[in-house]
């Protein structure tokens, strides 16, 4: 088959142009559209998705140049349970990961996608993950059918011909191969959201070997923005692990202290806990004099630098984030960032053409029409807008933006931060031992199970958050963060938090938000080694004069309650994770459970009831 390349294709590169053929000669395609990821072709083909009712061009006056789609109720979020890391090995993609062998997905999949594009355009985009041209960046090129895609991932990632101009005659990339699943007969008239529509039809396969993404079915988020889930976590950490680097679900931020000193932070935190809130955090009364900048919100790229240090990268362009209970209360940075130049998914729709979402400042619109395109009030007892509705902004609006975001070099990661939401137990900060331990902190942490899951597990372990992302072997990933422990960089210090601990009326003890800066300064001045810690038997606790309390009126005795660790509770927490590691077999580093080892035997030697200010 032979078909017409719109645009120009503007590369040499005689294996990428083989292989776009080769997909178009599976898809057939229509017509081959290559991106150039300028702002006329964004507003072209915006204004061709309002033209097809896929987006609403919302009030001009309101949200300037900004844009509301509304997916297939049935096509919502990630599909985990259809997402497969196809190693050769099962082995390799362990007990996390569902796997197939890749010869046997790329048989099912060829099937899939042959004649999938039918009566649509094949679009070709040229991306980087990362400043183009960084040394911690990577190349992807992403085929896809949808237009929706394209115009989200020119706000989401480095769309442009400079791409290919990087990539040169021979250079590497990841290919991302995407289709919505929803051929087009002749005549046939298309929907608004095409997907396919059965979910096990549906696949998100990664080929690790051969550095390939194939996405069929699902036109939403993680499933069809290929750079970002699938590129920039399940293919890069493979990646990572091959050559000594870390690619992570993580959050990048920057501390500058009142004498200009700067930190930088990374952090991990399951989902709900507020990662977005913390990467654009504005300091509360009291610590006016510290600023925090934002370098990323959800992927942090790590690499070891000349001198030892470990240099971080958000490879992202834009934030894809959780609409609902984002307000001027919760992240006011958030709010500046999505007034103009945003595309919405899922949101609701006001009569006066704004969005709204369930956890916005101020009073409900009296009337709205909901995600699913109907009527709402806010008598009605559905929300208006999706739970995982989302907005896609890029990342240079954001107010708190660090002037070093896109330095190709990276930052300098001095501190790792790992989350959870748990109601007891766990203090509201404290820092590793060592690396080592840091490792297992990070290995055991997660959030506390929902009610309906409540008598399965207590805690639904996140490793490192990584649960979903980690694209091999989890035993493995950890023996790699152990090992990077010991080719004598500069290693930053590793802390566990918890904004989350509830008090026996369960009230949440700590206000969080913007307060969580008090733990962010003590971080601050942990590395630099200007305040102080207690030993317990978790890792290294603040005691009350250890925290800045400037303008926040928090007890003594609130705060030893929102530190406390009872016996029992840290012995069934070690025995629990005995059970838990047990799952990674031969693959468990000794390392870990040496540390689970170690918990357990400080929890028998604690107090009943360890307390910071008593230690
Ligand atoms: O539901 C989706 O498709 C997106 S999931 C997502 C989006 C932005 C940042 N993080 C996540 C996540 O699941 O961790
Ligand atoms: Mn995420």
């Amino acid at each position: 088959m032979t078909v017409k390349h719109d645009g120009g294709t503007r590369t040499n590169h005689s294996e990428l142009l083989s292989w776009v053929d080769e997909m178009a000669a599976m898809c057939t395609p229509d017509s081959i559209y290559w991106c150039d990821g300028s702002a006329e072709e964004y507003d072209r083909l915006c204004e061709e998705l309002v033209q097809a009712g896929v987006y609403t061009r919302l009030n001009p006056e309101l949200r300037p140049n900004s844009f509301l789609a509304r997916s297939h109720p049935s096509d919502v979020a990630r599909v985990e349970n259809r997402t497969f890391m196809c190693h050769r090995n099962k082995d390799d993609a362990g007990p996390t990961n569902n796997w197939m062998d890749p010869d046997e997905m790329k048989t099912v999949l060829t099937g899939s996608f042959s004649g999938c594009m039918r009566g649509r355009t094949m679009y070709v985009i040229p991306f980087s993950m990362g400043p183009i041209g960084s040394p911690i960046a990577q190349i992807g090129i992403q085929i896809t059918d949808s237009a929706y895609v394209v115009t989200n991932q020119h706000i989401m990632t480095r769309v442009s011909q400079k791409v290919l101009d990087t990539l040169g005659d021979d250079g590497a990339y990841v290919k991302c191969l995407h289709s919505v699943g929803a051929p087009l007969e002749p005549g046939q008239q298309d929907v608004p959201w095409p997907c396919e529509s059965e979910i096990d039809n549906k696949f998100i396969s990664h080929f690790p070997d051969t550095r390939e993404i194939w996405s069929y079915g699902s036109g939403y988020g993680g499933n069809a923005l290929l750079g970002k889930k699938c590129l920039a976590l399940r293919i890069a950490s493979n990646m990572a692990h091959e050559e000594g680097w870390l690619a992570e679900h993580m959050l990048i931020l920057g501390l500058k202290a009142p004498s200009g000193e700067r930190t930088y932070v990374a952090g991990a935190f399951p989902s709900a806990c507020g990662k977005t809130n913390l990467a654009m955090v504005l300091p509360p009364e009291g610590l006016k004099d510290w600023s925090v900048t934002t370098v990323g919100d959800d992927i942090a790229w790590i690499k070891p630098n000349a001198d030892g240090s470990l240099r971080a990268i958000n490879p992202e362009y834009g934030f894809f984030g959780v609409a609902p209970g984002t307000s001027y209360q919760s992240n006011p940075m958030a709010m500046d960032t999505l007034k103009a130049n945003c595309i919405y998914t899922n949101v609701a729709l006001t009569d006066e053409g704004d969005v709204w979402w369930e956890g916005m400042d101020g009073e409900p619109p009296a009337h709205a029409i909901d995600w699913k395109g109907e009527d709402w009030t806010p008598d009605m007892d559905h929300p208006a807008a999706h739970p995982n509705s989302r907005f896609t902004a890029p990342a240079a609006q954001c107010p708190t933006i660090d002037d070093h975001w896109e330095d190709p070099e990276g930052v300098p990661i001095s501190a790792f931060l790992f989350g959870g939401r748990l109601s007891k137990t766990f203090p509201l900060v404290y820092e590793a031992f060592d690396w080592n331990h840091g490792v297992f902190l990070a290995a055991s942490m997660g959030s506390e199970a929902t009610a309906a899951a409540i008598g399965q597990a207590a805690i639904r372990r996140d490793p490192f958050a990584m649960l979903p992302f980690a694209g091999y072997n989890m035993g493995d990933y950890w023996q790699h963060w152990v090992d990077m422990g010991k080719k004598g960089l500069k290693l930053p210090r590793i802390f566990r938090v918890n904004w989350f601990r509830k008090d026996e009326h369960g009230k949440f003890i700590w206000p969080g938000f913007g307060e969580n800066m008090r733990v962010l300064e003590w971080v601050a001045d942990r590395v630099s080694g200007k305040v102080g810690a207690v030993e317990s038997p978790f890792g290294l606790v603040p005691r009350y004069g250890d925290i800045n309390w400037k303008g926040l009126d928090f007890s003594q005795q609130n705060f030893a309650t929102l530190t406390e660790i009872g016996r029992d509770e840290g012995l069934a927490e070690a025995r629990d994770l005995k059970d838990y590691f047990a799952q990674f077999g031969d693959r468990l580093p000794e390392t870990v459970e040496a540390e689970r080892r170690a918990l357990e035997a400080r929890m028998e030697d604690s107090p009943e009831m360890w307390r910071s200010d008593a230690a």
